[in-house]
């Protein structure tokens, strides 16, 4: 049968993001698991996936856009976006001057006043671009805000910021002070 590779990338972002324990997956403390491991998982979480292969995860990984996931010596792991408790160790990093964060006016009013919060996730997400800040603020608005981030000075006051994939950034909390509407 043929394999929705979105639909699997989806449930690979709940295995690998969210819900590793419900797919009987442990990370470890940055994230990785076995890919074989997830590729027995998978395989029983829906029948349609019985015969689940390691290849159809490289696929997912070859679709176009957004680089969600890293594979490497046989294990794989979510470059970002985790919520689950345990936080997963990033490597630090200097960022550009300016990152971007993409959101709406509702939640802009809130950012005024307590600066970008990881809100559901472990961490704050920015994007390097303008143009994927936008699309970032798409997913929830059609009125998106854009902030610039001073992510240089900010870094140079003490605000941690990590690696994410080639595109997006990860940071612990960034108060008002560093933030500006475009
Ligand atoms: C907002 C997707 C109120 C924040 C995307 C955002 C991204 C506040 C929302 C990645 C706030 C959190 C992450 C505050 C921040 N008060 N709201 N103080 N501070 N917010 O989804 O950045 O497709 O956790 O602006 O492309 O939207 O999943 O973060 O609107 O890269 O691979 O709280 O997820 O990637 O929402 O998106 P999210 P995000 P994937």
């Amino acid at each position: 049968m043929e394999i929705d590779l979105r639909q699997l990338s989806r449930t690979m972002a709940y295995a690998l993001r969210h819900q590793p324990a419900s797919f009987g997956l442990i990370l470890d403390d940055e994230g990785w698991v076995s890919v074989d491991l997830l590729v027995s998982a998978l395989r029983q979480h829906r029948s349609a996936w019985q015969q689940l292969h390691v290849s159809d995860i490289e696929q997912v990984m070859a679709l176009p856009g957004k680089k969600r996931y890293e594979l490497r010596a046989g294990r794989i792991r979510a470059y970002y976006g985790h919520s689950i408790q345990q936080r997963m160790r990033r490597e630090t990093a200097v960022p550009p001057a300016r990152l971007f964060h993409g959101t709406t006016p509702a939640a802009y009013k809130q950012i005024c006043q307590s600066g970008l919060l990881p809100m559901g996730r472990q961490y704050v997400h920015l994007s390097e671009d303008r143009e994927t800040a936008l699309q970032v603020a798409r997913r929830r608005t059609s009125q998106p805000v854009i902030l610039v981030v001073a992510a240089l000075d900010a870094h140079q006051a003490g605000i941690q910021f990590y690696l994410g994939n080639d595109s997006v950034w990860l940071a612990d909390t960034i108060p008002p002070l560093y933030l500006t509407r475009q």
